[in-house]
């Protein structure tokens, strides 16, 4: 009885720790924690950043993404290009080799959104499609932040706690 609890407690835990990692998987693909950034009244253009793994043993490609928020939205990279860095559409979808990863992230790899619809507001969240050749449609959610995902607070107040110089005792 006491164990059963106890797993059913590290069940309920784990479920929670998934639901704030905000992770998907399906098939052989995982995807973790979709986010992008706030955009600007006028902004007309965002853009999605991810880490995606493919688990599998053959290889898999992203070929499109979309979503209701935007015209468009294509998958892009940086070049370097005469010392200038510029981005580019990846063509032919993003190849995942088996059991390698890929990080969207800002000054990389991004999903570029175009004709955004509406704003994205910080704290809310919008769907976005991403489909694989092999793994099919995976369905994600969003979510608008300021950078990428804060690292779990390991405020051990081993900082910024000394005592001021100018302080006088009675
Ligand atoms: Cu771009």
């Amino acid at each position: 009885m006491k164990r059963y609890l106890l797993a059913a407690g590290a069940l309920a835990l784990s479920g929670i720790a998934a639901a704030s990692a905000h992770s998907y998987l399906q098939k052989d693909i995982s995807i973790l924690h979709p986010w992008a950034r706030p955009t600007a009244e006028a902004a007309k253009t965002g853009a999605v950043y991810l880490s995606v793994s493919n688990r599998g043993e053959t290889a898999d490609t992203i070929v499109s993404a979309s979503t209701p928020v935007a015209d468009k939205a294509e998958i892009h990279e940086h070049v370097e290009e005469n010392g200038v860095l510029r981005m580019r559409a990846v063509q032919g979808g993003l190849k995942l080799a088996p059991g390698t990863s890929a990080e969207f992230k800002p000054g990389g790899l991004h999903i570029m959104l175009f004709g955004l619809k509406q704003r994205l507001e910080e704290g809310t969240s919008f769907p976005l499609t991403l489909v694989f050749e092999k793994a099919g449609k995976l369905a994600l959610d969003v979510r608008v932040q300021r950078g990428p995902s804060e690292a779990p607070a390991d405020a051990s107040g081993s900082h910024g706690a000394h005592s001021s110089g100018d302080h006088k005792a009675h």
